[in-house]
């Protein structure tokens, strides 16, 4: 298998490398977070999305591994910029079959000395095939090392509003589908407006995902959606430039 073989020589020859996508905060106009977005620099293919390595990565075993390698930079490179930034690292439903999550958590955490408040763990909605018991006691694990957790990609995949109630949820993370149809699309904008009522309602925090204009922007802050994100904020930045970029919005 040529790719399984390129995988294990790109983590052993550090090809794998993060950029970070900024979070606003639309009362403050301050970012918040910084997501974290797994890039493989590819000698000849040059930089190759996650979506076309993820799912084989599940699929080889080697999720753990790079989900590891993923987490460590990211708290690491964090721990360097002004501590009111959080970061948030995407998490694969896979990497809580081991039941070594929270340890791998905790060691980066250790290792890196970022205050676990300032981590963000993001699941998507594909976490509610997994055994739903033995994710739930992981995730509050998590929350009780004072990591916070996001639903990602929220309105894509298995909804559900039973797993919201079961599910310690900090933040519901609205997809961008939803907001690239907000001004064309009537039943978008009610179910953004929907999520984010709900998301008021529970006391859970609510992101806009893929926001590129000031219309989906007004629209956003008029529905009382808590932050945005996506190219109209900034496009995924190296680790070295988040300093700057978080000070251009000061
Ligand atoms: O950044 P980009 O648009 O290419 O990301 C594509 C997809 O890959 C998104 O669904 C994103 O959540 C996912 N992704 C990005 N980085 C990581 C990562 O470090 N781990 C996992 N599991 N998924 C990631
Ligand atoms: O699934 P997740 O939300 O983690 O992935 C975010 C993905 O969306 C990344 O691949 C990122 O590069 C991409 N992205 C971020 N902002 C925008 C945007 O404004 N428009 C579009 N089309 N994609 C975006
Ligand atoms: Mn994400
Ligand atoms: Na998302």
């Amino acid at each position: 298998h040529r790719l399984e073989t390129d995988l294990r020589e790109a983590l052993s020859r550090h090809e794998f490398t993060l950029r970070y996508q900024p979070q606003l905060d639309i009362a403050t106009n301050q970012v918040s977070a910084v997501e974290a977005l797994l890039r493989w620099e590819h000698p000849e293919r040059g930089e190759v999305s996650p979506l076309q390595f993820i799912g084989v990565c599940e699929e080889l075993g080697l999720i753990d591994e790079i989900g590891r390698f993923v987490l460590d930079s990211a708290t690491r490179e964090a721990s360097a910029w002004p501590a009111e930034v959080k970061v948030a690292v995407n998490l694969s439903a896979v990497q809580f079959r081991s039941g070594r999550l929270v340890s791998v958590v905790q060691a980066a955490l250790a290792r890196s000395g970022l205050d676990p408040a300032r981590l963000e763990l993001e699941v998507t909605e594909s976490l509610m095939l997994e055994d739903v018991a033995a994710v739930r006691a992981q995730l509050l694990e998590l929350k009780a090392l004072g990591c916070h957790i996001s639903l990602d990609d929220f309105g894509t995949g298995y909804s559900s509003l039973s797993y919201i109630r079961q599910f310690p949820f900090d933040r519901i993370k609205i997809d961008q589908s939803f907001v690239r149809e907000i001004e064309s699309n009537k039943d978008s904008l009610a179910i953004i407006r929907a999520v984010s009522g709900l998301c008021g309602s529970l006391a859970i925090k609510s992101t806009a995902e893929g926001v590129e204009t000031p219309e989906q922007f007004r629209i956003l802050e008029q529905e009382n959606c808590d932050s945005v994100q996506g190219y109209l904020i900034s496009h995924p930045v190296h680790a070295h430039q988040v300093r700057s970029m978080v000070d251009s919005f000061r």
